[in-house]
């Protein structure tokens, strides 16, 4: 039997909602419903192209996760190559830009009224330990949900407080395990740990993750200022 011709449209809409869980009702911004929300996500991947439409089709493996009992949280040294920068969180905006529909501003506040993730996961640093950690936030590909990345978006570049810069593929920040936090094991993140809002996720190392992170930027081009660590020899997809 033929299939109707979008079989695979309807099938990617519907797992990329179960993907970024977004299916369900009350994560709106601005109050209005589910179907509002679930239009925006329909409008922002429809033209994102069959890559993107393919990379969050095709099954991604999830890093592991752990029970709650096994957080370490002694384990996680602080690595900071530039002092802690002291951000007010009431003030913070970040900046989310680029090759977008809708660059925006958003404040904490408008973090905290989206959809809390937590994941316990195991941070690896290429300096020789790891720890497993309590991360809560937003995952990444909510925030893309909001601000409808352009076809174009291949990278994803992250600033932040303390002159550190990092990019990524587009495929690895959408990553369901892909979160910007403002929780450790627990407590709102300290400062030390990248406060307001840090980049935490299984699947890569852990000079990937950005703390303070100020702005996001999504980009067609990867620049020649590739990130921190990377402009000083270490690998830049750096996977786990
Ligand atoms: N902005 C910024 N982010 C950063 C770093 C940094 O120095 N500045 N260090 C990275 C490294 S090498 C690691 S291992 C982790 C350490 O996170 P932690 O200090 O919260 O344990 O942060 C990463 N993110
Ligand atoms: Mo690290």
């Amino acid at each position: 039997m033929q299939l109707p011709s979008s079989p695979r449209r309807i099938l990617t809409r519907r797992r990329l909602l179960q993907l970024s869980g977004l299916s369900g009702a009350g994560l709106l911004l601005n109050g209005c419903g589910a179907p509002l929300y679930s239009r925006q996500v329909s409008k922002v991947f429809e033209p994102l192209n069959q890559r993107v439409e393919e990379l969050l089709l095709s099954p991604q493996t999830p890093a592991p996760e752990y029970a709650a009992s096994a957080v370490q949280p002694e384990a996680l040294l602080i690595n900071s190559f530039n002092g802690t920068p002291q951000i007010d969180p009431d003030t913070f905006q970040l900046t989310v830009d680029g090759a977008v529909n809708s660059p925006m501003q958003l404040s904490m506040a408008d973090l905290q009224t989206m959809p809390l993730t937590t994941m316990v996961i195991r941070h690896v640093c290429v300096e020789g330990w790891a720890a497993i950690v309590q991360w809560g936030g937003v995952r990444l590909q909510d925030i893309a949900a909001l601000v409808q990345p352009r076809p174009e978006a291949r990278y994803v570049y992250f600033e932040s407080a303390d002159d550190y810069y990092e990019s990524w593929d587009l495929p690895s920040a959408l990553h369901p395990q892909t979160l910007m936090v403002y929780q450790k094991n627990g407590a709102p993140l300290p400062a030390e740990n990248g406060a307001p809002l840090r980049l935490a996720a299984p699947i890569k190392l852990g000079y990937k993750h950005s703390k303070w992170v100020t702005r996001i930027t999504f980009t067609a081009d990867l620049s020649e200022r590739q990130g921190y660590w990377e402009d000083r020899g270490y690998e830049w997809f750096a996977g786990l």
